[in-house]
């Protein structure tokens, strides 16, 4: 049916232009936009991890085929935002301290205002005192922290740790991803959930806003 392989290649050799161009092409034949991202631009930065760790690609491929993905998602981001429809809750998210990966928080942060949340995005390398800021002037519902590095991991307990300090901790639920990140690691941190991905970060979100807001 949909043939998103031209466009897994345009990530993966890093062709910015082609990406978008491809993202776009692939809508106007009937794709789904979150196909495109999940069964296409996803599996295309996994072959360039791939790639990485097997010493065929270095530190400017990766960075390449990130921006690829980056246009490809500017063109997509539009079409899964939803406007006008009651807010399910705010979300703030960002990347925690000293991480620069911020595609796969930037997908999670596209899907949940798809499916009608107002999210407030803090980008990344997000401090835990930004953090809390963000959390008491936003009133969030849920902060989503995310993180790619597992020397950063421990950085999304710290977090938990200074909402607890601030006396924010009972008023906002954690949910918390990334490649490394596990349901067994959420639960030693003390966060209140974890999301593998973008999909499943949608109804996870949606049960912690049913469970906090009793
Ligand atoms: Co880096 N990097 N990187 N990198 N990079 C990884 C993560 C790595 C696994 C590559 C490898 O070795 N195979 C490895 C980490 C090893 C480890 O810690 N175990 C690595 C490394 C080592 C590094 C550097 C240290 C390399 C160096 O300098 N020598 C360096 C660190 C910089 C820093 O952060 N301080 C570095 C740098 C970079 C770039 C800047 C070049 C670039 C990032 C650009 C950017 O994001 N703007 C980059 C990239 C692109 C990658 C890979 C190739 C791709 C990541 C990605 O975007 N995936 C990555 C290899 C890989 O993951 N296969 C790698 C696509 C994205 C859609 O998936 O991010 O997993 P992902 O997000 C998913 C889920 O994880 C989940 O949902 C998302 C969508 O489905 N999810 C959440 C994410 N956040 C969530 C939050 C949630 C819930 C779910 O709730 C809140």
């Amino acid at each position: 049916m949909s043939d998103l392989s031209s466009l897994i290649k345009a990530v993966i050799s890093g062709d910015r232009d082609k990406a978008a161009q491809l993202a776009m092409e692939a809508v106007n034949t009937g794709i789904n936009p979150e196909e495109i991202i999940t069964k296409g631009l996803q599996l295309g930065m996994m072959t360039v991890g791939e790639k990485f760790s097997s010493g065929e690609y270095f530190l400017p491929d990766m960075l390449m085929a990130a921006r690829a993905m980056k246009s490809a998602l500017e063109v997509l981001q539009p079409l899964l935002a939803k406007s006008g429809l009651p807010t399910l809750g705010r979300v703030v998210i960002g990347t925690v301290q000293g991480d620069m990966h911020d595609i796969g928080k930037n997908v999670v942060a596209t899907f949940l205002g798809g499916s009608g949340f107002e999210v407030y995005d803090l980008g990344l390398n997000v401090s835990a005192r930004q953090f809390v800021d963000a959390v008491r002037e936003k009133k969030a519902d849920i902060l989503g922290l995310s993180a790619l590095l597992t020397t950063t991991m421990p950085t999304m307990g710290q977090t938990i740790k200074d909402l607890e300090k601030a006396g924010l901790r009972s008023r906002v639920k954690v949910i918390v991803g990334g490649a490394p990140v596990t349901a067994e690691f959420a639960r030693f941190i003390g966060a209140d959930a974890h999301a593998r991905d973008g999909g499943a970060a949608i109804p996870v979100c949606k049960k912690l806003v049913q469970r906090g807001g009793a």
